[in-house]
């Protein structure tokens, strides 16, 4: 996989007691006899890959040990994490650490003469999300493991993840991937757990007592979903947990009718059309365009999910109506929402229970959590597809909104424009069912990933259905698993804080606060600075291997990493760029501090603009790295195909973290957290998650610059706002002018007008009105750098003070307050 991220480049820092000679030798024949027998492959004919899928599943017999040691017992309560996206990365680091066999596996690979650097990077990465919310699962499941939360994970497993990113002359371009291509060494198949999914057809009713009718779906296509399970094992092997993706696969191969009367070709056309469902990953972050296919997509697995939920529970338990006692089903966003109609559907129609009591099971069962507010990332179906291809759903849906809405005009609520935005079905456009409030009525708790953000969504999206139930909104801030954010990709720094203030720090991430005793020390910041070195060396030749850019450690690295998207604003840092280009070049005798800014992220395929602003990025880079006036204090990279590996390449050499979205529009952020604890400073508005992280690092300690959330709002509403700032900068104006008329686009001195109108004309994301303090922000940025004790200082608070953003932390919250399942 030649761009793929590298292998870790340093032995991992978590302190196991060097390996014993007999674990060694035990696992490295356990990794010969899978060569062998599973691979069938020798040592002399083994490819780094075949080394990788055989010390794979030598580990996973290890998990699976694990698995049965814990194995038995019915826990009193299970969650169900259902996400139609898992950012996974890569297993086997993660794997190794959490089982304690880094240093044994090393050892073993050794023995036969292969290094372990090499095999973690024959391992494709699953990358089964797009961006934040896929890893956010990843995260999650990985704490549950770790803080033993008895949890499935349900998911899709797509053939193909998240396209894989080129550059082709700075213009992005988008390949198919092919993780599973050599197979996948970490799951098992699970025949047993296959479920039917249907679609379409119709609705029959039938008189079964007096005054009870029963409705019964009759879907006229079927497909089967297939359960694929990958154990997660927990931080020191202690519990594992499983995620379990489903794969479609038609109910028979062949039409025997066709297949027989000759027509061999028809007879499989059919089984393309049904087992497309888990083909490929939608590669958006936000509007989808109401296509079926992810509407299939999202019924495929939310029912197949809860089918085998309801099945576990019948068979441990008996009685449905104890579900709640004994499963919290959560919905990582809106894409599973269809959950609440099919659970209704299938404890009424399936399982015989009154409305009234599946409501109450619907309701005490399931949470949703909600990860935007932008308007056009908000679900909403229309009512003939959903109509067409769920026409049970529907029904049951206009049942929950009657009621629903009945209740208002008990309440004395009953006015049309109250009961129009608490409805289900939103009738502006053509009748759509709004899957957010579908999802909101069916919880128990509904959930924001930040303070801010939690609060628009009272204030804001969900300001009339909150009204209804106060008790209802809650927070919970994101979080991150430190095992592969901290101690996987950042071994050196791991260890460091492991000699300063003990091994304890493994399993008690606010032990880290202790580092700030040092923080001002200067021995303590040469080993800190030693470390960034390191990562900043590796990372140089991962940037000249695949962009040909020679950068220099030395120079302060500036990243922006995360999907290219308008709100956040990947184009305010390019602009800033320029500008400060321009300012070099016109006093090219300043004491300029050298900086390497560098992007990583993926645009989605239809979205022109955010592919625009990659282009330029690119195109910038060019001019800028072959400017001799600017040589040695500007360089600008792009790294394509930004992963979750890469990610862990990229944040440990990082000394600025840019989070700079419109405030009020990225709900939380995770990569901030990743690059705050790895020590980058960060350079960011007063959004998301980014308001809590100064809370916890100081606000000495980042540098904040724009408008805050309410300001945007009062800005939105003045006149020609952007015009205004433009004529206000002349930073700003010199700056859009040379992007505008060529300057960095000679052979098509257009091509980025489009960029610099939308901005004049509109400016949605209020680029104008930020970007004077932002360049102020980043010129306190190159003066903090040229005091190298206290830039070190504040990057050593911000490792100290970022314990809070565990995700077992987030993990614990949820536990309490939204499962109620208990945490040893
Ligand atoms: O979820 C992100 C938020 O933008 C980010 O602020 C937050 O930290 C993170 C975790 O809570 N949202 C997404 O990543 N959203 C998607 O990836 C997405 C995917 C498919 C969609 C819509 C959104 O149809």
């Amino acid at each position: 996989a030649p761009d793929q991220a590298p292998a870790q480049p340093f032995a991992r820092a978590t302190p196991v007691t060097a390996p014993s000679s007999a674990a060694v030798a035990e696992l490295r024949e356990a990794i010969l006899a899978k060569l062998a027998y599973a691979i069938g492959k020798t040592p002399q004919t083994a490819r780094e890959r075949d080394w990788f899928a055989a010390t794979a599943l030598a580990l996973r017999d290890r998990i699976v040990d694990a698995c049965r040691a814990g194995a038995g017992q019915v826990p009193n309560k299970r969650v169900y994490y259902l996400s139609l996206e898992f950012l996974i990365g890569r297993l086997l680091s993660d794997a190794m650490n959490n089982l304690g066999l880094v240093e044994t596996t090393r050892a073993a690979l050794r023995d036969l003469g292969i290094e372990l650097d090499s095999v973690e990077g024959a391992e494709p990465d699953a990358a089964l999300g797009n961006g934040g919310l896929g890893r956010l699962a990843a995260c999650f499941i990985e704490s549950m493991a770790s803080l033993s939360i008895p949890a499935i994970g349900y998911g899709i497993r797509y053939d193909h993840g998240l396209f894989r990113q080129s550059l082709e002359d700075g213009w992005q371009k988008e390949a198919p991937e092919t993780w599973l291509a050599e197979g996948n060494p970490w799951e098992f198949v699970r025949p047993e757990a296959t479920y039917t999914i249907g679609f379409g057809g119709h609705v029959t009713m039938q008189s079964v007592s007096e005054g009870v009718i029963r409705r019964q779906w009759h879907p006229a296509e079927t497909v089967r979903a297939v359960a694929h399970d990958v154990p997660v094992v927990g931080w020191r092997g202690r519990h594992v947990n499983t995620l379990r993706l489903w794969k479609a696969e038609a109910e028979t191969p062949v039409e025997l009718a066709r297949f027989n009367g000759g027509d061999h070709v028809g007879a499989v056309a059919a089984r393309a059309r049904v087992e497309a469902i888990s083909r490929v990953l939608y590669p958006s972050d936000s509007s989808e365009a109401g296509q079926e296919l992810r509407l299939r997509q999202e019924y495929f697995f939310t029912s197949a999910s809860l089918q085998d939920l309801v099945r576990r529970h019948v068979g441990e338990r008996g009685d449905l109506r104890s579900l709640p006692d004994h499963a919290a089903i959560q919905l990582n966003d809106t894409h599973p929402a269809i959950a609440v109609p099919e659970l209704m559907r299938l404890l009424i129609d399936d399982h015989g229970l009154t409305w009234e009591d599946a409501w109450h099971v619907t309701t005490n069962t399931l949470g949703y959590t909600n990860h935007t507010l932008l308007p056009e990332a908000l679900e909403t179906w229309s009512v003939d597809l959903m109509e067409r291809v769920l026409p049970r759903h529907m029904q049951i849906i206009y049942l929950i909104n009657w009621m629903h809405l009945e209740e208002q005009g008990r309440h004395g609520r009953a006015n049309a424009a109250q009961l129009a935005s608490v409805s289900l079905i939103e009738e502006a456009n053509g009748k759509r069912v709004r899957m957010g409030h579908l999802a909101f009525l069916g919880a128990r708790r509904v959930n924001g990933v930040s303070a801010l953000h939690t609060d628009l969504m009272r204030s804001t999206v969900f300001k009339d259905l909150h009204a209804l139930d106060t008790d209802k909104i809650v927070n919970k801030t994101n979080g991150i698993t430190f095992r592969r954010w901290l101690h996987n990709c950042n071994p050196e720094l791991t260890r460091l804080a492991v000699e300063t203030v003990g091994e304890g720090v493994l399993d008690r991430p606010e032990l880290l606060t202790g580092l700030a005793d040092h923080a001002a020390d200067a021995g303590f910041q040469a080993r800190y600075r030693a470390m960034r070195r390191a990562r900043k060396e590796a990372l140089a030749k991962v940037v000249a291997e695949r962009t040909g850019i020679a950068v220099d450690p030395e120079s302060l690295f500036d990243v922006q990493i995360k999907r290219i998207h308008e709100y956040k604003r990947q184009l305010l840092n390019v602009i800033e760029t320029v500008a400060l280009y321009q300012a070099i070049k016109a006093e090219p005798n300043r004491d300029w501090t050298p900086r390497v800014k560098i992007f990583g992220g993926k645009a989605a395929p239809s979205y022109v603009q955010a592919k625009l602003i990659i282009k330029l990025a690119c195109d910038v880079a060019r001019v800028a790295n072959d400017d001799p006036d600017v040589a040695g204090r500007l360089k600008v990279v792009f790294l394509p195909n930004y992963s979750v590996s890469l990610a862990e390449a990229i944040i440990p050499a990082a000394d600025l973290s840019e989070q700079i979205s419109t405030a009020g529009m990225e709900a939380s952020g995770t990569g901030n957290m990743k690059l705050a604890l790895n020590g980058a400073l960060t350079i960011g508005t007063l959004d998301g998650a980014n308001i809590e992280i100064r809370d916890h690092v100081g606000p000495d300690n980042i540098f904040i610059f724009g408008l805050d959330a309410a300001g945007v709002q009062a800005r939105m509403d003045e006149p020609d706002y952007a015009k205004a700032a433009i004529a206000a900068s002349p930073r700003l104006a010199a700056a859009l002018d040379l992007i505008g008329s060529g300057g960095f686009s000679p052979d098509d001195p257009n091509r980025f007008r489009p960029i610099v109108d939308s901005l004049v004309h509109e400016d949605r994301y209020l680029l104008t009105a930020d970007f004077d303090d932002y360049w102020r922000a980043q010129r306190a940025v190159d003066a903090a750098w040229n005091d190298p004790a206290a830039w070190w200082r504040k990057a050593i608070l911000n490792t100290a003070r970022m314990a809070w953003f565990s995700s077992d932390r987030s993990m614990r919250e949820y536990a309490e307050e939204i499962w109620r399942v208990r945490v040893a």
